[in-house]
């Protein structure tokens, strides 16, 4: 029964047991799939066009019966059911991708490097080499997201110029900032980032939900003192906190807290815990702005053990340890995962002419820039 075909010729044998299908793969491992998955799953359930399911799967008589499986001449596993559907057929090789029994949890985003103030090169790029495409972009967009964070030299200085990176990988997040937002010190601040105040390490925009994932920051005037830049990755700190002190980082993970933003015409509030984890567990954003935060409305018994956590985590995140500093020259710019890597600046004299251009964009966009760019190597 064996035909041509790599994949195909990986099956040793397949048959029905149980209303399953059973594979025998040739390097000796099982695979078994549930015949109600199998007939969900159906590539005849899809559109050929788009790959887009056609089926609904409340439509599936739930006793559907897997009656036969057979390998065919061109090298497709079969399976004939007793009911309205004659049969299916499978690539082995979709089958194999998609095998679920055995199963072990993938390790979820395990292509994740954590670091501290220790990571001795800095992520970088040229941004003439990404603007071709190709290699050289994927390779900047996988660096920001394995390390939340990455820099570009080399972004011509004008104006709007961080637009032409974005449009590389995406697109801008636009808010009450703008598409695009100046950071210089100016006369009457409705943020504190517009002055030249020292800003502790934060993520951006906390009091809004969503928050934005993606923020650039491009420098098109530095000055001589003070103005450099800071990051620090929240995963690492969040993680280091969670092996000191675990009931800690629980409270910090479930206790939700409030940040804030006023001016004149904007009133943003968002209430969320400053970490949060995905369904398995693990790391999904940070939220840490000393500077929006709201006051603490928690029960009074709560109150000690909260602040304890908070300002531990607080510590971790402030300790030079755990951050890396760098000063960006004119043309330079960054980009951080604003739900992973936290950023902050050193003060610097409000009387020169310091300035940056940011803006926020969406990481689903990269992640998926990145994934077609993947499909070409
Ligand atoms: N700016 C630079 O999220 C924050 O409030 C940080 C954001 C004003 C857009 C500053
Ligand atoms: C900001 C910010 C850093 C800097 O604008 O959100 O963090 O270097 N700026 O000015
Ligand atoms: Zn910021």
């Amino acid at each position: 029964m064996e035909s041509a075909g790599s994949n195909s010729s990986q099956v040793i044998r397949c048959s029905i047991q149980d209303n399953q299908l059973v594979i025998n793969w040739r390097d000796g491992t099982q695979s078994r799939y549930h015949a109600l998955w199998l007939r969900d799953n159906a590539p005849d359930a899809r559109d050929t066009r788009n790959g887009q399911r056609l089926l609904e799967s409340i439509d599936i008589p739930a006793n559907i019966q897997a009656a036969s499986a057979k390998l065919t001449d061109d090298g497709q596993i079969e399976i004939g059911w007793a009911e309205a559907h004659e049969h299916s057929r499978f690539s082995p090789e979709w089958l194999r991708a998609h095998a679920y029994s055995n199963h072990q949890q993938a390790e979820a985003n395990c292509w994740r490097v954590l670091w501290d103030g220790t990571l001795y090169s800095l992520p970088r790029a040229h941004f003439s080499e990404i603007a071709q495409g190709g290699a050289a972009l994927r390779d900047w967009l996988d660096t920001v997201q394995t390390y939340g964070f990455a820099l570009l030299h080399g972004v011509p200085t004008e104006s709007q110029a961080l637009l032409k990176v974005v449009d590389l990988f995406g697109y801008v997040r636009e808010t009450n900032y703008g598409r695009y937002f100046d950071v210089k010190s100016v006369v009457n601040p409705n943020n504190l980032a517009y002055t030249g105040l020292a800003l502790s390490p934060h993520t951006d925009n906390p009091y809004r939900e969503p928050v934005p994932t993606l923020q650039l920051l491009h420098c098109l005037a530095a000055v001589d003192n003070g103005g450099h830049s800071t990051v620090v990755d929240g995963f690492y700190v969040a993680e280091t906190l969670r092996k000191q002190a675990p009931e800690q980082f629980a409270l910090l993970a479930t206790l939700p807290v409030q940040f804030h933003f006023q001016d004149q015409t904007t009133d943003l509030l968002a209430e969320a815990p400053l970490i949060r984890l995905d369904a398995r567990g693990s790391l999904a954003a940070i939220r840490y702005n000393n500077r929006s935060i709201a006051p603490f409305n928690f029960a009074p018994e709560q109150m000690d053990a909260y602040y304890a956590a908070y300002l531990a985590f607080g510590r971790l995140i402030n300790d030079p340890a755990n951050q890396i500093a760098f000063k960006l020259a004119p043309g330079d710019l960054f980009m951080v995962d604003n739900e992973r890597v936290l950023h902050g600046r050193t003060g610097f004299s409000s009387s020169g002419n310091r300035h940056l251009q940011g803006c926020y964009a969406d990481r689903d966009g990269l992640s998926s820039t990145l994934r077609v760019l993947r499909r070409e190597s």
